[in-house]
């Protein structure tokens, strides 16, 4: 991931009014949304999601305090969005704070694969210190103190897809692009329990769970489509949400898969860890010097067996660790200067792209990682 070039910070007054909700039904396009019933302070949310391409359509996961339009109460909300223009290869991090002005930090990020041709897993950590957004294992922002403080209440996580009425930033709209879908194999969420991060549930979007999510049935002024429930649906184990003429709402086709999800029960380890190692090679091709000059040096039984599965180590010199648990998947955050290692027993082949799968292993083997030296005092790798 390239950090963007450019941060921008500045209030939107337009805002306001863009973002007040009317009922959904006369606009000539549908589009979707989807949110949490229950709310959650802090945490980190962790999902796979292939975006929608075309002019003018957005992908977005993102962190909502409900009821942040309304007058007189603070704006909270936390993005990701995914620009589905030029063949949907950059994305736009922000936090959105503040009471009548609010306030916006957005980074522009050039992803520099297609973000629409895959599924991508992607996370929002969010604690009292930091927010971090990362794209397969990879840090791409960090934001520490700062608005961060002005995200104190409980927020919702929502997944939409619609058509912003704005092409400076989203490019031209030519609705010859519709019908137009995008995808979600999975979403976890894992609590902040002060030092790191405890699983709580996973959707496999087998079914969609009512008991979980809520449907919008609105839309408002900047967007150029409603809103409706029948625009977001689950098939075949992914959650589709379509953007749609009117009267043509709802998804007939079938979703694409998803090759590089190493936890897929269902497609087999090796061909999920083939397509993903294919899908690396360029993340890999860049790690390769790092590679080489990772430090190893410590034997496999020089490492301590850890009991934790999201955790820091708080060191700047060279670190390793030790765990006998399975690993669906797995990431690093502050890593910047490190480069790591993972290998069974501390032999074979290393994996040594965060995110890239792990080799299955024996149960009572051990996943060996082994970090280089880094420019920070601490970072942390953490699996699910
Ligand atoms: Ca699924």
């Amino acid at each position: 991931m390239i950090r963007s070039t450019f941060y921008v910070i500045r209030t939107l007054l337009f805002a306001i009014l863009a973002f007040s909700p009317l009922a959904a039904s006369a606009k000539p396009y549908k589009a979707a949304e989807i949110f949490t019933n229950n709310s959650q302070l802090y945490g980190k949310y962790v999902f796979r999601m292939r975006a929608g391409e075309g002019s003018g359509i957005i992908s977005n996961f993102f962190l909502w305090k409900d009821g942040s339009e309304l007058e007189g109460v603070t704006w909270e909300e936390v993005d990701i969005e995914v620009f589905g223009q030029d063949g949907a290869r950059s994305w736009q991090s922000n936090i959105i704070t503040g009471l009548d002005n609010r306030v916006t930090s957005e980074e522009i990020h050039n992803a520099g694969v297609s973000l629409a041709e895959d599924y991508h897993t992607y996370s929002i950590e969010w604690t009292p210190q930091w927010v971090r957004w990362l794209v397969d294992g990879q840090v791409v922002r960090e934001t520490q103190g700062g608005q961060t403080g002005d995200l104190i209440n409980p927020a919702q996580a929502r997944f939409n897809f619609w058509p912003p009425d704005n092409p400076d930033w989203v490019g031209s709209w030519d609705d010859s692009i519709l019908p137009v879908h995008m995808f979600v194999n999975w979403i976890e969420y894992h609590s902040w329990n002060g030092s790191g991060f405890n699983f709580e549930w996973r959707d496999d979007f087998n079914s969609f769970d009512t008991g979980r999510w809520g449907k919008a049935d609105w839309t408002f002024a900047e967007n150029r489509a409603d809103l409706v429930p029948a625009n977001a649906v689950t098939d075949n184990g992914y959650l589709v949400l379509s953007m749609t003429r009117e009267g043509d709402e709802g998804f007939n086709g079938t979703p694409p898969v998803d090759n590089g999800d190493a936890s897929s029960s269902s497609s087999g380890s090796s061909s999920s860890s083939s397509s993903s190692s294919s899908s690396s090679s360029s993340s890999s091709s860049s790690s390769s010097s790092s590679s080489s000059s990772s430090s190893g040096g410590s034997s496999d039984g020089d490492c301590p067996v850890v009991s934790w599965n999201s955790g820091n180590f708080n060191t700047q010199r060279a670190y390793c660790f030790r765990t006998q648990e399975a690993i669906r998947g797995w990431g690093v955050a502050n890593f910047s200067g490190r480069s790591i290692s993972v290998t069974v027993n501390g032999s074979g082949e290393a994996v040594t792209s965060p995110g890239v799968p792990l080799p299955s292993k024996d149960p009572g083997d051990y996943y060996v990682f082994e970090a280089s030296a880094g420019l920070f005092s601490w970072a942390s790798v953490y699996w699910w």
